[in-house]
């Protein structure tokens, strides 16, 4: 069965230019409910470790000093079929490539500066939101 929720990120670059209402405007709007929400700031063993499946490749050292560059909000997000529901909400990684109407096609300044994370599976999902939630701070789940 598919999982009921999953775990994003408003990244930096969206919180810092005051797209986090709009973003979860279009989050709320797409019917997800916010189980969990708050305002963060990595610090680079922290991204290292969220990252870690992307360690040797090009772009891992300025993605960590990209999500380490300031603050993000980490949330999970119940809906039905969460994670599917919610990439496709979000677009595609590189905005070039992604849906009209998306939050990374709308908000993204880069294909690292993409605006949003989104979980890739349920499994995952469960491993995010429990890399920075504790059972006290998640409702609804
Ligand atoms: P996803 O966020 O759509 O799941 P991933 O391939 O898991 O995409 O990559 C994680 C993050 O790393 C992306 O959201 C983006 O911020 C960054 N990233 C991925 N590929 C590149 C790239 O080719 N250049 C720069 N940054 C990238
Ligand atoms: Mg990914």
């Amino acid at each position: 069965m598919d999982g009921n929720f999953t775990f994003s990120i408003i990244k930096p670059n969206a919180v810092r230019t005051g797209k986090t209402g709009p973003i979860l405007a279009m989050i709320n709007e797409a019917g997800f409910e916010i189980a969990a929400m708050k305002m963060v700031k990595m610090t680079v063993e922290q991204a290292e470790s969220f990252y870690a499946v992307h360690k040797g490749k090009s772009f891992f050292e300025s993605l960590i000093e990209f999500m380490t560059s300031g603050p993000v909000f980490v949330m999970i997000l119940k809906h039905d079929n969460a994670v599917e529901e919610f990439r496709k909400l979000i677009g595609a990684t590189d905005p070039n490539k992604a849906e009209p109407g998306t939050i990374r096609k709308i908000f993204a300044i880069s294909v690292q500066m993409n605006a949003v994370h989104g979980s890739d599976s349920d499994e995952n999902a469960q491993k995010e939101a429990d890399f920075f939630f504790s059972t006290f701070e998640r409702f609804l789940i």
